[in-house]
């Protein structure tokens, strides 16, 4: 048995059509059902409906032996026991700064940022020589200049809507993000044939995409 942690949302959207493609269809709606774990057509393969955050947990410790999740995701959580052979590349989207439209780049005192990654916002104001205090937030990190919570922010943006419409604007580019295959290292030895040819179906897939 093979099982695949994924988040229900957009990466599922995205991923369903690739894992169609290697002749994997789950037979569950996750949206229409509370299940969890998900049969699929292939008896041996199963998926794990769960948050976006906890899919890199999942595979570390070896409850999945596979999942995909956002680059964000996994340099947030800096998973030493993971593989990370293939970039599906879908969910993009880019990590950026965002303050409001006109405000001044460096107030004056210590810079407050608001953000869900505090470890990845830690370690990219640290690297340029700015100490910056970081307060965690869980969501609507837009939210937290218009009242003062905060300076700036870091979050995940695409179209720039949600930014546009609450007063917000881009500013520096943290990083690229897509969704990438992750192994259990386990796993990687336990079940080398059927991983290794889930991930190569996988990546002829996604090559013949772009
Ligand atoms: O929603 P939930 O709280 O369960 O968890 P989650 O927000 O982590 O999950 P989900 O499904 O929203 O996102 C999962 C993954 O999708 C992220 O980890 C990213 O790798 C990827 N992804 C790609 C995005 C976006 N694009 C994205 N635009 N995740 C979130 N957004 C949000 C962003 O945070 C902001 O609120 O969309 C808004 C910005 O979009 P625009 O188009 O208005 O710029
Ligand atoms: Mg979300």
């Amino acid at each position: 048995m093979l099982t695949l942690a994924i988040s229900k949302g957009r990466i599922y959207e995205e991923a369903l059509p690739l894992l169609a493609q290697v002749g994997i269809v789950p037979t569950v709606d996750p949206d229409k059902s509370r299940k969890l774990i998900l049969p699929t057509n292939r008896d041996d393969v199963q998926f794990l409906i769960i948050r976006a955050t906890d899919v890199p947990t999942y595979v570390e410790y070896g409850a999945a032996d596979l999942g995909i999740a956002g680059k964000d995701v996994l340099v947030e959580y800096d998973a030493q026991g993971l593989y990370e052979p293939l970039d599906l590349g879908i969910a993009r989207c880019r990590m950026m700064t965002a303050a409001m439209e006109g405000s001044v780049p460096a107030p004056r005192g210590r810079l407050r940022v608001a953000t869900k990654y505090v470890k990845t916002t830690h370690r990219y104001f640290a690297s340029r020589g700015i100490q910056a205090e970081i307060i965690k937030l869980y969501g609507s990190m837009e939210l937290a200049p218009l009242v003062g919570l905060a300076h700036c922010i870091v979050d995940l943006v695409d179209t720039g809507n949600t930014l546009r419409a609450n007063g917000l604007e881009p500013r520096d580019l943290i990083m690229e993000v897509s969704s990438r295959l992750i192994i259990n290292k386990a796993a990687m030895k336990m079940k080398h044939r059927e991983v290794m040819s889930f991930v190569e179906e996988l990546k002829r897939v996604v090559s013949e995409r772009s």
